[in-house]
């Protein structure tokens, strides 16, 4: 490695002193002015990396949801997946180094890793439309270019197509071409062929409407790229296109989700199916108001639940000894668990938050679904899986089963299997919803969401907070998991669990019960054990 040049380079991507941040589920998160640093290092990491695993990895400057002033990083492993967790250290060591610092630390990254250094590396670059992203990736490219790296800039794109042309570029385009034009065509392509077996809709009209609130982000503008790939009974509808207004302020899926409430820009007549993407399009939450002008959220464990029913009744009709499961974390509905489990008869394991174990644990079927609630999600096919239903969609003599394999060969084309994506999933979910001829109703009435309540508390360090059983118990502070124990025997059909937030310096109360007023009389004394067991700062929650 050229240090004099890396130092002369690193000089012009200073880091703010004292600066200390650290690479968690998401990546790097924070104001976008304190990144520059971070961004241009990150291009080194990635160039390692990709010495490292011989093949092409992934760099996304996004902050997904997070406020139009922030920005954010991530990286994309070989196979589209998250950055391996041994080098989310490296990352956070890299970040954080001083000027003097770089060098060392880059040669033991190099060394523990066996990095060889005159290997050729390459990077895919990918950013979201917030004004601070276009410099941030040119800060990336600085770093990438200054270890010799190559890249390829594709440019405004979301960060779940990163993570699909990255795959693709991975597996010698087995996976598909590792273009945007090729992502298009490969899911259009799908989704026509899954349209074209759903009869026309019961309501006579021949055209199927969806409202999309884009989150004034990215997403606008790769459907407006990709609508003239979609058939013509299909016709979808944007708004929050970021002409006019900010990104993801007071719309987006997470704003939908976490206000339980319609997203302003986006005007709903009664019993419209209307659904949400996040800035850079990786969750999707779709929504309704009824007669009676009452919202109704359909959240990512009701998309999970859709898609099951769908493939399960596809898997019995092809026959094959094909495992199916589901993966939720602990802040899935205890309704939709008990669906899942109890009606549907499919095995549901739940798993740490954070996209990585969801999709870690969902490798180990043949058919892995896993959403988070907030409407990240999809579905894992495994290679055996996989050549199983293609052969039969192709050889099976039986009218029946061929068709149903065919189906499934198509929902595997359709759905982005290297990451949650909001366009893929809302077309798995159209297609679905055509498909069983279902309204968005019909859909929403699957099973009643029990009564929830979130909640924050700000504790001098949450790392108080010691969890396990995928964060449904906690084994710290003493006496804490008692209390919650307690409070939950007050009330019916009722659970509630804490752990610390891995994007925010809070922790965060979860309570559910069979009525609104006891979920949140729930969550608000267990927000005030937290409070009093693990050192709540400031003035004591209030009762929602
Ligand atoms: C990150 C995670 C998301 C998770 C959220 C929880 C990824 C790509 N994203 O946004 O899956 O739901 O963190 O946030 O893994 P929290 O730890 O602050 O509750
Ligand atoms: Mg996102």
């Amino acid at each position: 490695m050229d240090f004099e040049a890396i130092k002369k380079s690193s000089a012009l991507h200073p880091k703010p002193a004292g600066l200390t941040l650290q690479y968690g589920t998401a990546g790097f998160r924070t104001k976008a002015e304190r990144l520059d640093h971070v961004m241009f290092r990150m291009g080194f990491l990635a160039v390692l990396r990709s010495r490292a695993t011989a093949s092409t990895i992934g760099v996304m400057v996004t902050a997904s949801h997070n406020p139009e002033e922030d920005n954010g990083v991530k990286l994309i492993d070989p196979h589209g997946e998250m950055l391996h967790p041994s080098w989310e250290e490296y990352a956070t060591q890299l970040a954080n180094a001083e000027e003097q610092e770089l060098q060392k630390v880059m040669t033991e990254i190099c060394q523990k890793e066996e990095v060889n250094l005159h290997k050729d590396a390459l990077v895919f670059i990918g950013r979201d439309t917030r004004p601070s992203s276009k410099k941030l990736s040119q800060s990336v490219i600085d770093g990438i270019s200054v270890l010799g790296g190559q890249y390829h800039d594709y440019g405004l794109v979301t960060t779940p197509q990163l993570h699909y042309v990255v795959f693709c570029q991975n597996t010698q385009g087995q996976y598909g071409k590792a273009t945007l034009e090729g992502y298009y065509q490969k899911l259009s392509k799908a989704f026509v062929e899954l349209i074209k077996q759903a009869n026309s809709p019961s309501s006579g009209d021949s055209q199927r409407h969806l409202k999309i609130d884009c989150a004034n982000g990215i997403g606008a503008l790769k459907l407006m790229e990709m609508q003239h790939y979609f058939p013509k009974e299909v016709q979808i509808h944007l708004y929050n296109d970021g002409t006019k207004e900010k990104l993801n302020h007071l719309c987006g899926a997470d704003y939908v989700k976490v206000h339980q409430t319609s997203p302003g820009g986006l005007d709903m007549k009664p019993n419209e199916r209307c659904c949400s993407l996040d800035g850079d399009a990786d969750r999707i939450v779709y929504y309704y108001k009824d007669t009676a002008d009452h919202f109704h959220l359909i959240d990512g464990d009701k998309i999970a639940t859709l898609i099951c029913i769908f493939l399960k009744e596809l898997l019995v009709k092809v026959e094959q000894a094909l495992k199916m499961a589901v993966v939720q974390t602990a802040y899935a509905n205890g309704s939709s668990t008990r669906y899942l489990e109890e009606t549907m008869k499919v095995p549901v394991h739940c798993v740490k938050t954070g996209v990585k174990h969801l999709h870690h644990k969902a490798q180990e079927f043949d058919v892995g679904v896993y959403f988070e609630a907030n409407g990240h999600g999809t579905v894992l096919f495994s290679k055996a899986a996989e050549i199983k239903i293609r052969h039969l969609a192709k050889e099976e003599k039986d009218d029946e089963r061929r068709e149903a394999a065919k189906m499934l060969e198509n929902m595997m084309d359709l759905i982005n299997q290297t990451v949650g994506d909001a366009i893929s999933d809302m077309l798995v979910i159209e297609a679905i919803l055509a498909l069983k001829g279902l309204t968005v109703q019909q859909w929403d009435a699957i099973y009643t969401d029990l009564p929830n309540r979130l909640l924050k508390v700000q504790v001098a360090d949450r790392q108080v907070i010691g969890t396990t059983d995928a964060e449904r118990r906690v084994v710290a502070p003493p006496g804490l998991q008692e209390k919650i124990d307690a409070l939950v025997q007050k009330y019916k059909s009722s659970r509630a669990f804490v752990r610390p937030s891995g994007t925010e310096d809070i922790v965060r109360i979860y309570a559910e019960a069979d009525k609104q007023e006891n979920a949140d009389a729930l969550a608000h004394e267990v927000s005030l054990a937290v409070y009093h067991l693990a050192g709540g700062v400031g003035a004591p929650p209030q009762p929602v």
